[in-house]
């Protein structure tokens, strides 16, 4: 059985980061080894969470798992703390580095162009030293733009998207995939860049006009399970899209707008049958 490790927060109640993770990437049959960077009462979104850090684990977890000889197939890093959680991160990344295995950074720290309450830009900055020693980073528009500097924009062109993955592919990583794309009014997907073949990829769904937290956290991890699964990287981001599209959609239609997160576990069949058909 394939297994991955996935880095970042718990937070106890919102339906992101590792709790969506677990749940989502188990649901695909791979194994989902967990590092849990912080213990958050609710995610950042809500007023007065209370954050237990836990860089100060990180290190001794990584070495009793060497001790183990402990390898997983792919690592993926979603919303980290601090500064110093990155550095220790990026030496995670030496540590367990091989030839075979894959490294997905999801640059977790804003969206609609604003930073999530704990970030700043100098963070924002020092994320970009971890996407360069990705092979796949996830990056909505904002972080993208975070990242490279470009200007952040919501009315765009086609080149302006290909001049942010270009922009983007300087960091340094394999593949870029920007989410949040869209072309066209009632459409939104994705569009991606490998950057050795420099051949480009896009898939769009219909986008359903609501917002909720924790589905950048439910695509990421959609993503590193079909890859875990050996879908390439057109199909892995066609089940994201589309499962992500199907949830919101759900979730709307039966809870309506006012949610702090989707509801996934309703729509996991819907995921473990897509898993089958391609
Ligand atoms: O979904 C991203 C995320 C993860 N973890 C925490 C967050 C957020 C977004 O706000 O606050 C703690």
């Amino acid at each position: 059985m394939k297994r991955i490790v996935t880095i970042q927060d718990i937070s106890c109640v919102g339906k992101c980061s590792l709790t969506v993770a677990l749940p989502v990437i188990s649901a695909m049959g791979v194994e989902t080894a967990i590092l849990p960077t912080a213990v958050l009462s609710t995610h950042t979104m809500f007023s007065g969470f209370t954050c237990k850090d836990m860089t100060d684990q990180i290190v001794p977890i990584a070495e009793h798992w060497k001790k183990e000889k402990l390898g997983f197939d792919a690592i993926y890093t979603g919303y980290l703390g601090s500064f110093e959680q990155i550095e220790i991160v990026s030496k995670f990344f030496d540590e367990f580095k091989t030839d075979s295995n894959l490294i997905i950074v999801d640059p977790v720290m804003a969206d609609n162009g604003k930073l999530y309450p704990a970030f700043d830009e100098a963070y924002a900055k020092e994320n970009a030293k971890l996407c360069a020693k990705a092979d796949l980073i996830v990056p909505n528009l904002t972080e993208a733009s975070f990242l490279t500097g470009l200007p952040y924009r919501t009315q765009y062109d086609r080149q302006y998207i290909l001049d942010m993955l270009d922009a983007l592919a300087q960091l340094g990583p394999k593949y870029v995939v920007l989410t949040g794309v869209s072309f066209e009014e009632g459409k939104i997907g994705i569009m991606g860049l490998d950057t050795e073949t420099k051949e480009y990829f896009e898939y769009y769904t219909d986008h359903v006009p609501v917002s909720y937290h924790g589905t950048g956290d439910i695509f990421s991890s959609v993503v590193t399970g079909a890859l875990t699964r050996g879908k390439s990287l057109p199909e892995a981001f066609r089940i994201a899209c589309d499962y992500t599209k199907e949830t919101i959609e759900y979730t709307f239609r039966t809870t309506g707008p006012d949610t702090y997160g989707v509801d996934f576990e309703v729509t996991l069949p819907k995921l473990v049958r897509a898993m089958e058909e391609i």
